[in-house]
């Protein structure tokens, strides 16, 4: 993979580079497999980044993401806007229109889109919309604008994808039980994986599943969950340990609804930036069987965003 380029903006201070050099995973794929959570950054020269964003990234390219999908050996992508970009959605579109049909998207949007511009989103392959409550990364957004706007994407078959924090579910609750489409939460929910996994937090966290089976989850972000680290900083075997139990135990009562994401170019990192190939590596710790692996990875993500081949 080539080197990041940086446009013409400042970086957020103390922001890190994806690292440009992922080990070969040892874990093979299967056929098929789709890196379900993932971003482009730009680049800022051609898409700037949106005025009211939290941070400034480094430039991140889909032909860097690209090239990153057959480096790991997946064969397919759903591009996320990240909010570094707002509710602009070209570069994250015009992703999906350069992938010849291996990429699908999650976009942001305001009530004030049009119906023209939600159906060409849809031609490109945008599938989704996604509502994100994490205050350090976007202002407020009223309930009810986010309410018409699910009403509205429904009616093309369209999901919400919804990333929130743990502490925060309890009084996200009943906002997300009166979402009318499939609900896809990024990172499980970003559980404390210093807190018991049966714990009432996480015990939550799965009654939602349990309890409202249109709700889906992404198995992804031990990087971001962790405080065991790497293996290079803890010096173990299993990358990100600490996550794997709440990852498997998500795996396996819910096979049919979860998914799995690098999440490159992994925003917001500050400690240290992951290793794609090592996160690659982490999958057979949380899905254990090839059954369960191909669920992950190939027969969810296809029957969410390619329904009309799966
Ligand atoms: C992620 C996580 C983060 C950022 C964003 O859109 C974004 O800016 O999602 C984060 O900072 O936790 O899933 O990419």
């Amino acid at each position: 993979m080539s080197k990041p380029v940086t446009g013409p903006f400042e970086k957020t201070p103390g922001w890190l580079d994806w690292y440009e050099g992922p080990s070969k995973p040892r874990f093979k794929v299967p056929a098929g497999a789709v890196d379900a959570h993932c971003h482009v950054f730009g680049p800022g020269g051609e898409y700037p980044y949106a005025p009211e964003r939290k941070y400034t990234p480094c430039d991140a390219s889909r032909a860097q993401l690209y090239a990153l999908r057959d480096h790991l050996g997946f064969s397919r992508n759903v591009v996320v806007q990240a909010t570094c970009h707002g509710a602009d959605n070209r570069a994250m579109v015009d992703a999906l229109i350069h992938s010849g049909g291996k990429a699908r998207g999650v976009a942001t949007v305001r009530r004030s889109v049009g119906d023209a511009e939600l159906k060409a989103m849809h031609e490109a392959g945008v599938r989704g919309v996604r509502f994100n409550f994490v205050k350090r990364l976007v202002d407020f957004t009223p309930r009810d604008e986010l309410i018409e706007i699910a009403g509205r994407i429904a009616r093309l078959g369209w999901h919400v994808v919804i990333y929130f924090e743990a502490v925060d579910l309890p009084e996200l609750w009943d906002f997300f039980t009166t979402l009318p489409t499939t609900v896809v939460v990024d990172h499980m929910g970003r559980p404390d994986v210093t807190k018991p996994v049966d714990g009432p937090e996480f015990e939550l966290f799965v009654k939602f599943m349990r309890e409202h089976t249109n709700v889906w989850s992404k198995v992804s972000c031990p990087e971001r969950l962790s405080v065991a680290g790497p293996p290079a900083l803890n010096g173990e075997q299993n990358a990100y340990r600490d996550v794997i139990p709440f990852a498997r135990r998500i795996v396996e009562t819910f096979p049919d609804r979860v998914l799995w994401g690098t999440d490159w170019p992994h925003p917001n990192l500050k400690g240290h930036m992951p290793d794609d190939g090592l996160l690659v590596d982490f999958i057979p710790h949380i899905a254990v069987t090839q059954e369960l692996q191909r669920k992950l990875l190939v027969d969810n993500p296809m029957r969410l965003y390619w329904p009309e081949q799966s």
